[in-house]
């Protein structure tokens, strides 16, 4: 009997949000239905630890507004007005609408938009990139999280992947940088406990006192986006101080002479004008990284969501080569997701695309692809994500949405702010009602899921909805007939990967926690695929591609620059960074009740001095904006930042602000203004890999009107 018919038990499961620690899970259930969930203690990493957030999970699998059926929509655009249908008139008009763009504009003028609301490989990048080949729809560039910063590591190290977590515990020095781990990869967290325990040092760089900050031996607070400048003037001390490991930059590095050379034009004291970290600091955090071994550098996402976040990345990932931390304990980490690289041409089938020319659009330019892009994108097919949250530009991606010329189709557990202005929404079931494989961009254990409970309602996997699609489609090839077993298998078997040696299908379903073959790590430095095979203190490549070879520190487009002490657009001297909350999952769980209530309601957190100058008091409702839009929200006044610098966590949906129902989502408690950080961020790209560059942004703060009387107690 399988797990989906047995009403009662505990089984395993794997979480399957996009969070670097990939826990295994234990479903408890009672009469069919999912009533707990607990960690898996038997996972040799995340060893039955979970997050709050997760713990709560049985809420959103079985929440009565999940969607239970395919459904059209019968109001105008963005009204959440639809009436409800059956699949096969579903997928048939999804097939019709596809044909006849196909015939009329060529496919490229369809865009599937996808992210990782579920990180298993065939739901998130396996039968959709096959659908999708083979339709011949423009491709979608996957930018929107990590894409800079890997790409900056990968100029650097070559291979994408560093530090193991287990060997973390072993660091001296522990430095988090731009990463917010108390929240964001909490087993990491635990692991920098462990090391502080071991005598350990905690450092963490932040533009903000996050939760991981209030847990440091030292914050160091510093200017948004100013972090390579910070970088290099550790650099300049290091090679000042003779604290450099000179053996090992001439064994493993190219470029450490010119590197040499260069930094010397940053010194302390014009560090310190760049990233308003005292000169003193900067001294004293070099001598502090020079002196100490092994030193790890756990690299966040939050410093290469930057103009200049992939340099920032490049940069601070030279550091442990300058001092020889590449040992044990040692070194740094940004992902970890190269060690699982599984098999991609037989995961994805990229040889089914039958226009291999056809253009690819960066999914951080959404706005623009729904609004001035030629040829027109004519049909939209969203699943995985929720654009009108997540995107940049939030305000012209809805516009974007609203054009009646545009095919929407959403494919969703709930009624997003993205599936509101579908045309046609269609259901999806949770990871818990599904097969599939995770691995993971942090640990090195890859776990399989198979179905615990029956799909609610209608709903299908994506899995087998673009099977369906297929069929109505007329594609006849066997790439759309494969049963997810199949496909687990293909994806495995990647020849081209050591350390996936021996994990199988089998494998897994005897031992659930499949552990990769770490021995070829043992000649990690002899590895690297950098084009020299060496660590790149100095690089052609970026060379090539119109970047400085070296580490340079660039400012940001619209950012404050220290040294001048403006922004460049003086009208908005404030930099606004909205980094992740601590109980939801990007926009995931904004709609639940429970982690509403754990979360309460969205902040702007502005320095007392800036609040002040502005005549705003704690607890205030205020509203941010710029260009772009205006975010409406209340203050909280703290010194958790330095001044000029205001953050909101979290990222709420429009539509779960009070009073929504009433105002068509506009409101807040009265107060006209969006629930949306994104309506002020720019879908600019940073300088690698096409990156988003959310918190890049300018904004200037003011009271909301009526605010005084709704900063009244109830
Ligand atoms: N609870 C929770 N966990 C999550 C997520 C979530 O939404 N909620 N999201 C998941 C996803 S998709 C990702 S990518 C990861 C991201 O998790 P992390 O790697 O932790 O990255 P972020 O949380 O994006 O940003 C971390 C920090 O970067 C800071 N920051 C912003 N700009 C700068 C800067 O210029 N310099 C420096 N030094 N710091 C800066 C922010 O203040 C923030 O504290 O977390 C995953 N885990
Ligand atoms: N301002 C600002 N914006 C940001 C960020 C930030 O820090 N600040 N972070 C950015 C980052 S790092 C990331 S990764 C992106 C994340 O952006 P998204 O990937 O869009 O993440 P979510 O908001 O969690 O939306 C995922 C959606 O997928 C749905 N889903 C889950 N499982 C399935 C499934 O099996 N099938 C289908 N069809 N749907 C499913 C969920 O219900 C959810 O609505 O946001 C980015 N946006
Ligand atoms: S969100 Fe992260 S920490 Fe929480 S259960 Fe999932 S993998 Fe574990
Ligand atoms: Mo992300």
């Amino acid at each position: 009997m399988n797990m989906t018919e047995r009403p009662n038990g505990v089984f395993p499961a794997v979480c399957p949000l996009d969070c670097p620690d990939t826990c295994g899970l234990l479903l408890h259930k009672e009469n069919g239905k999912i009533v707990k969930v607990t960690g898996n203690p038997d996972h040799p990493a995340t060893r039955g630890a979970i997050c709050n957030k997760v713990r709560h999970m049985a809420e959103r699998v079985h929440h009565p507004e999940r969607l239970k059926y395919p459904m059209k929509r019968s109001g105008p655009k963005g009204s959440g007005e639809f009436v409800r249908i059956s699949w096969s008139e579903a997928i048939s008009e999804i097939a019709d609408k596809f044909r006849e763009m196909s015939t009329e504009y060529g496919p490229e003028s369809i865009l599937p938009y996808s992210f990782y609301g579920n990180m298993g490989v065939l739901n998130a990048e396996g039968m959709d990139r096959r659908f999708f080949a083979r339709l011949g729809a423009s491709k979608l560039a996957y930018t929107i999280c990590n894409s800079a910063g890997n790409a900056g590591w990968k100029h650097t190290m070559g291979f994408g992947g560093g530090s193991s977590p287990e060997d973390t515990l072993k660091a001296k020095l522990f430095i988090v940088w731009g990463g917010n781990i108390v929240s964001t990869s909490m087993h990491q967290a635990v692991l920098m406990e462990q090391a502080r325990k071991n005598g350990a040092k905690v450092v963490v760089i932040d533009v903000h006192k996050n939760l991981t900050g209030r847990r440091a031996d030292w914050f160091i607070p510093l200017y948004p986006g100013t972090d390579t400048a910070l970088a290099l003037g550790l650099m300049h001390v290091l090679f000042d101080r003779g604290l450099t490991d000179e053996k090992f930059l001439a064994q493993y590095t190219l470029g450490h002479e010119e590197l040499r050379e260069h930094v010397k034009a940053y010194t302390p004291e014009r560090v310190s004008r760049i990233t308003g970290v005292p000169a003193e600091d900067i001294i004293r955090l070099a001598l502090l990284y020079g002196e100490t071994s092994p030193s790890h550098i756990h690299i966040g996402n939050g410093l290469q969501h930057h103009d200049n976040g992939g340099m920032a990345v490049r940069t601070v990932a030279c550091l442990p080569a300058l001092t020889g931390q590449w040992v044990r304990g040692g070194g740094a980490m940004k992902s970890n997701g190269a060690y699982a690289s599984l098999n991609d041409e037989a995961l994805q089938r990229p040889d089914l695309r039958v226009n291999p020319g056809v253009r690819t659009i960066n999914m951080n330019k959404l706005a623009d692809a729904l609004l001035t892009l030629t040829p027109k994108v004519r049909g939209l097919f969203v699943f995985g994500s929720n654009p009108a949250v997540v995107a940049p530009e939030a305000e012209r991606v809805r516009q974007g949405l609203m054009r009646e010329d545009l095919f929407t189709v959403v494919h969703e557990l709930f009624m997003t702010d993205t599936a509101k202005y579908a045309d046609i929404v269609l259901p999806a079931t949770s990871s818990f009602e599904n097969t599939d494989l995770y691995t993971s961009y942090w640990h090195h254990y890859v776990q399989l899921q198979e179905p615990v409970i029956q799909p609610i309602g209608e709903s299908k996997s994506n899995f087998d909805m673009f099977k369906m699609l297929a069929e109505e489609m007329g594609f006849a090839e066997e790439a759309f007939r494969e049963d997810e077993e199949s496909v687990i298998c293909a994806a495995l078997d990647n020849p081209d990967n050591p350390y996936l040696n021996g994990v199988t299908l089998n494998r897994l379903k005897e031992e659930r926690f499949a552990e990769l073959d770490m021995s070829p790590k043992q000649e990690y430095l002899n590895r690297l695929t950098t084009p020299s095979g060496k660590i790149e203190l100095y690089s052609d490549t970026l060379k090539a591609l119109g970047l400085p070879p070296l580490p340079t520190y660039m400012p940001l487009e619209e950012g404050f620059d220290g040294e001048n002490r403006s922004t460049r657009n003086t009208a908005y001297p404030l930099m606004f960074v909205s980094p992740p909350n601590h109980n939801f999952l990007n926009s995931t769980f904004a709609n639940v009740h429970k982690h509403q209530s754990m979360e309460k309601e969205p902040l702007l957190q502005i320095h007392p001095q800036d609040a002040e100058a502005r005549g705003i008091e704690d607890g205030q409702f205020v509203e941010v904006y710029n260009d772009r839009g205006v975010y409406t929200l209340k203050a909280s006044v703290t010194e958790l930042m330095l001044p000029g610098t205001v953050v909101s966590q979290g990222l709420w949906w429009n539509n779960t602000a009070e009073g929504s129902a009433k105002q068509g989502g506009a409101g807040i408690r009265g107060i006209s203004g969006r629930r949306l950080a994104n309506a002020l961020t720019s879908s600019r790209t940073a300088d690698m890999g096409g990156g988003a560059t959310f918190f890049s942004t300018t904004v200037e703060v003011r009271l909301a009107a009526g605010a005084e009387a709704l900063a009244k107690p109830d």
